[in-house]
């Protein structure tokens, strides 16, 4: 008998896009998260169970061997620099960009300019790279107040049709990275589980390439 394996992944756009690419892997949970309170979840496979975390949780989760796998963000995988961790599938799902915005009336700010954002490493290494001081705000949501009540000059957000940006007044202003989710795994688990976990990459991998 395999020994059990534990998936990582966040409620939301991500469980959703994944299952499909889980399906095709054989892997079909037996709850929804989205309407059960339970945080792991049974699997048609005896040997597969899924965990429901935060979204920018999931790296951790699986650098410190909670879970063998985990799906996450590019965004959220660039916020934790030196995770130990094997990236070996781009998912192709959840896409977004990571971008600069502002307020659409261009405000030319004197002195340093403020940046709100819970994308401090990426951030960051944008303006590091454009050699460009900036003073780095620290939020955990609803970015796109900053500007507008004068917190700050612009955000560091992701951005999929712009609309939440443009309902707030913003404009997207400079592209900072394409996003897409990414299939991650424990080193540990890569030697220790590495059947069962090169087979489970493979069927995926197929399932990207499939759906083009
Ligand atoms: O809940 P938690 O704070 O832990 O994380 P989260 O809210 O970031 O998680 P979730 O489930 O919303 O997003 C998971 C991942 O999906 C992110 O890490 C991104 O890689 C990816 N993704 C893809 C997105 C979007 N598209 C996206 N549009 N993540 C967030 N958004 C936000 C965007 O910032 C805006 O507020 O969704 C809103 C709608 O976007 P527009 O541009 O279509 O209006
Ligand atoms: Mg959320």
């Amino acid at each position: 008998m395999d020994t059990m394996l534990t998936l990582a992944l966040s409620k939301g756009r991500i469980f959703q896009e994944t299952l499909p690419l889980l399906a095709a892997a054989g892997i079909v949970p037996l709850d929804d998260p989205e309407t059960s309170r339970k945080l792991i979840l049974r699997t048609s496979q005896p040997n597969v169970q899924l965990i429901i975390v935060r979204a920018s949780d999931v790296p951790t989760y699986v650098e410190y061997g909670g879970a063998d796998i985990g799906v996450a963000g590019k965004d959220v995988l660039l916020e934790h620099p030196n995770a130990e961790l094997y990236e070996p599938v781009d998912l192709q799902i959840a896409k977004c960009k990571l971008m600069t915005a502002g307020r659409e009336e261009d405000q030319d700010p004197t002195g340093r300019l403020k940046v709100a954002t819970k994308f401090i490493e990426s951030t960051k290494r944008f303006y590091a790279q454009k050699g460009q001081q900036v003073e780095i705000i620290k939020l955990y949501g609803s970015m796109e107040l900053a500007p507008i009540v004068g917190m700050a000059d612009v955000i560091v957000d992701v951005v999929d049709t712009g609309n939440t940006l443009r309902a707030n007044g913003l404009v997207p202003l400079e592209h900072i990275a394409d996003i897409s989710s990414r299939l991650v795994v424990n080193k540990a688990s890569m030697k220790t589980k590495h059947t069962q976990i090169q087979t489970l990459i493979e069927q995926v991998r197929e399932a990207v390439n499939k759906n083009g």
